[in-house]
């Protein structure tokens, strides 16, 4: 019974997303949201995170919905790190399994880094699910049973695992909150985010943040982890030590008020 229900939600959704025209000019960020409202009704994603979705999606208008160049320059930087790493470990929440889940394993897999799943709106359940579907992805994730809490989080969002996070020396934590990012900075990890809004306390505080939608960031991360895992690692020291976070916020501000400006002038 359950699973016919799930079969019939599963084929709604198929179907909506195949009602969205392929010439829509913004097909990628429909199918986008689709994705999410699926993610809301497999019990992966929380309401909270479609709002979440809202506002990065504002911001993604604003820088042309594209991978902007500085934003490459963040995903090569952070491929770097991640590739120097003793101890990397990818973290996911319930918009990352949305959106990128298979994507966020290849990446773990061309690292070498562990999955954990650490979530705001942590429940037991959702855990179990996104899991799955890590599981189903070809990982076994961490996180499922946390035993570290990260000092200075007075919240569910403070559980992690001893292998995982917890001492992990560089962490991949797309679209982190601003308390998790500064706790994860203070217990000198190097933290890689990936955040829409240049604004953000996670954006501003991140050792690297990535201004670029996740939809787009993990598949060419992948794709350069895997171009870059053979590089000697003076070479890979050299791209993650001229990286500057400062300058890359600068330059997605500067994209998106490209944007407004050739706007104004139209
Ligand atoms: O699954 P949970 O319980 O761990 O909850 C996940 C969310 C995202 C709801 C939670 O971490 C949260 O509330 O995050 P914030 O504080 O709203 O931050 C999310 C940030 O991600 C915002 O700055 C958004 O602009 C940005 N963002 C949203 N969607 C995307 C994005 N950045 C990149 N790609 C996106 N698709």
């Amino acid at each position: 019974m359950v699973d016919a229900a799930l079969i019939s939600l599963c084929l709604q959704v198929l179907l909506t997303m195949t009602d969205i025209p392929r010439d829509h000019p913004r097909y990628q960020s429909l199918v986008t949201r689709e994705m999410l409202v699926k993610g809301v009704r497999d019990g992966i994603t929380s309401m909270q995170g479609l709002i979440a979705h809202g506002r990065g999606e504002a911001f993604d208008y604003l820088l042309g919905e594209k991978t902007t160049a500085p934003a490459l320059g963040a995903e090569k930087a952070a491929v770097a790190m991640l590739l120097l790493a003793r101890n990397p470990v990818v973290s996911v929440n319930g918009n990352a399994a949305a959106l990128a889940a298979p994507e966020m394993v290849a990446l773990a897999k061309e690292v070498n880094a562990g999955v954990e799943v650490n979530l705001f709106h942590r429940t037991e359940e959702r855990v179990g699910k996104i899991a799955g579907l890590l599981r189903s992805n070809g990982c076994e994730p961490l996180g499922v049973h946390p035993d570290r809490l990260i000092p200075g989080l007075s919240h569910d969002r403070a559980k992690a695992s001893s292998e995982g996070i917890f001492t992990a020396d560089v962490v991949l934590v797309p679209l982190e909150d601003g308390d998790r990012c500064e706790a994860l900075v203070k217990m000198g990890k190097k933290v890689i985010v990936v955040d829409l809004n240049p604004l953000s306390r996670s954006a501003r505080t991140a050792t690297v943040t990535i201004v670029d939608n996740i939809v787009r960031a993990l598949p060419n991360m992948v794709k350069l982890a895997e171009e870059m895992k053979s590089l000697p690692r003076p070479e890979l020291e050299k791209i993650a030590g001229g990286f500057s976070n400062e300058t890359a916020l600068s330059a997605a501000l500067d994209a998106m008020m490209e944007t407004v400006q050739s706007s104004k002038q139209h």
